[in-house]
């Protein structure tokens, strides 16, 4: 064990999960020092031919670098089990819709995370009708972007269990 485990960031997960994931990003890129790229990211939580998967990198890969630190790793560890507050999973799911994380969720990108979740579901043109409403409704302040507060409504009314462990 060397100081890594002594960093601050470290201290909300435990001991147990924080040599799981040190074992587990060992195995796949073999050094703690260097980052893992989408690919190895994929490998590592199985989700080889899932969409969600290169959008959950990029919520993972804080700092943006285009790979993820075993830091970045400890971190997300560490968010998902601070993340009891239905707030706090807000803020998640809004950084998964919000890929070009400016800071607000345009049309298109809720056309994509609709889609993501659940692509048989929406044939294009039904999609296309879908985020239309979807703006008209939840747009309230009319700029074309969904803030954080017009996104928690949105996810509130689509009856978005927050309490449950999913995401
Ligand atoms: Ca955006
Ligand atoms: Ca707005």
């Amino acid at each position: 064990m060397g100081n890594v485990a002594s960093a601050s960031h470290f201290e909300i997960i435990s001991h147990k999960e924080l040599r799981r994931a040190k074992k587990r990003f060992l195995k796949i890129n073999g050094s703690l020092d260097s980052e893992l790229d989408p690919e190895d990211f994929k490998r590592a939580l199985s989700l080889g031919g899932n969409p969600c998967a290169e959008r959950l990198f990029n919520v993972v890969d804080v700092d943006g670098s285009g790979g993820v630190s075993f830091k970045e790793v400890c971190q997300g560890v560490a968010n998902r089990r601070s993340m009891s507050s239905k707030e706090a999973k807000l803020h998640v799911l809004f950084k998964f819709y919000d890929k070009d994380g400016d800071g607000r969720i345009s049309r298109h990108e809720v056309a994509e995370a609709m889609q993501l979740a659940c692509p048989e579901l929406f044939p294009r043109a039904t999609l296309e009708q879908l985020v239309q409403s979807t703006m008209q409704m939840f747009d309230t302040d009319k700029d074309g972007y969904l803030n954080f507060v017009e996104f928690s409504n949105l996810m509130k009314a689509s009856g978005m269990d927050l309490s449950n462990d999913r995401i």
